[in-house]
């Protein structure tokens, strides 16, 4: 394939190279990234790109529906296994999407929903001020508890009370802490509402049993595919079987045309890979690799959102060490180390140049890393803290970074020959 990509296109056969060059010799700690097998990666590359499919299995606007029905269905089968759910819609081009079909199930537009707010840990698609979700609902934004960054239950069920949303969102981007989606099951059945959770970050430590499950408790449970769950780009909803044809209709044909068949065919492979012990094993991994690299920086005198982490992700305060977040990320770029800028809670500094820096273990804990490499990271992390303008450090421990990646190969199919195959 690689071979007819040079033919046709030796430009972007280049760039590729480069991005996999790039992924291949660098620590990437963004913590919704990661790299999917070979298998996922021949699944969503395959001629399933070709075809339409707009309906569910049995029900299409298009012929030629014999391997695409089986092929959705056998996605949506493996999912509700996986996730224990009575029904899966595994159509959701994204998490975006797939949290606005949530919602367009349950509610009427011009109803309230009451989400984790962004600079707190939430999503855009929770109700932010510059999604449309907070357009078409009224938005309520919980925060969390400004002195421990953790979720206040307390001053949720308050905001519930007072506000009466229709749905309450539990699930977040930037919380290091595991959810507890039975209080806030408790407190939407208080209020009459719906549940929604999104657990898009932590859906692998959820089907590995690391995390409770939000299935039990919620009425609809959003997710991406390609986070910690290591599938392909895509998004999925699970929900009760009281809310299946609301769940299918919003989604189709409420907010989407023809379904990406081919990435509901890596979904499909995705969920099979998710349902072994190997899984497992790397899900515990993630957290522990997670765990160990907290306790190193904090160690080195670095302030974490919470404390600490209960899962893939660590969110650093900067403020103490009197460094921007974005100087700090641009500055381990360099340094081969890929983060991303964030806001802490009550962060005063702009979306944009904000105090914190987000990063996580699902990535480098798929190419075998184990704590002693997440230690080892935490010392690069400090050393270019440390020479943030000091240009021939950084570059140094760009070296040792290449070095220790080197020890570390990454999924097979990125290592794709140069034109004098080396
Ligand atoms: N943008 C994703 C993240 O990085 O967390 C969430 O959709």
């Amino acid at each position: 394939m690689i071979n007819a990509l040079e033919q046709y296109d030796p430009q972007i056969c280049e760039l590729i190279r480069q991005e996999a060059a790039r992924q291949s010799g660098s620590i990437r700690l963004i913590p919704s990234e990661n790299y999917v097998s070979k298998a996922v990666m021949l699944a969503s590359g395959s001629c399933l790109t070709n075809k339409y499919a707009e309906g569910y299995p049995g029900r299409r606007y298009y012929e030629g529906q014999q391997v695409t029905d089986l092929i959705e269905r056998t996605a949506q089968e493996r999912a509700k296994k996986l996730f224990k759910a009575d029904h899966a819609n595994v159509q959701p081009y994204s998490g975006s999407v797939a949290n606005l079909a949530a919602y367009a199930a349950l509610i009427d537009p011009g109803e309230t929903i009451m989400g984790m707010s962004l600079s707190h840990g939430g999503h855009l698609t929770h109700g932010w001020k510059v999604s449309l979700t907070s357009k078409f609902y009224n938005s309520v934004p919980y925060p969390v508890n400004p002195n421990t960054g953790m979720l206040d239950f307390d001053k949720i069920e308050e905001l519930a009370m007072k506000h009466r949303p229709k749905i309450i969102i539990s699930g977040a981007t930037a919380y290091p802490r595991e959810i507890d989606f039975e209080i806030f099951g408790q407190i939407a059945k208080k209020v009459d509402a719906y549940m929604v959770s999104d657990i898009a970050h932590i859906a692998g430590l959820v089907v590995a049993g690391i995390h409770k499950s939000p299935v039990p408790y919620a009425d609809v449970v959003s997710t991406t595919t390609h986070k910690t769950l290591r599938g392909p780009r895509g998004g999925m909803l699970l929900c009760k079987e009281e809310h299946a044809k609301k769940v299918d209709k919003a989604v189709f044909p409420g907010l989407q045309g023809g379904p990406h068949v081919h990435t509901m065919t890596a979904i499909a492979v995705a969920m099979a890979e998710a349902d072994t012990t190997e899984f497992v094993a790397y899900a515990k991994q993630i957290v522990e690799n997670a765990k160990a690299l907290a306790e190193k920086l904090l160690e080195y005198g670095f302030d974490l959102v919470t404390g600490g982490t209960d899962n893939h992700l660590i969110l650093i305060d900067l403020r103490s060490k009197k460094i921007p977040g974005k100087k700090l990320a641009k500055a381990l770029d360099r340094a081969r180390i890929v983060t991303n800028y964030n806001t802490i809670p009550g962060d005063p500094a702009p979306p944009m140049n904000p105090n914190g820096l987000r990063i996580g273990t699902p990535a480098i804990t798929t190419r075998g890393f184990k704590q002693g490499q997440a230690k080892q990271i935490a010392d690069f992390i400090k050393t270019v803290a440390e020479n943030i303008d000091n240009e021939s450090i950084i570059e140094q421990v760009g070296k040792e970074v290449l070095l220790l990646c080197s020890q570390f190969p990454v999924p097979e199919h990125f290592i794709i020959p140069n034109k004098n195959n080396k």
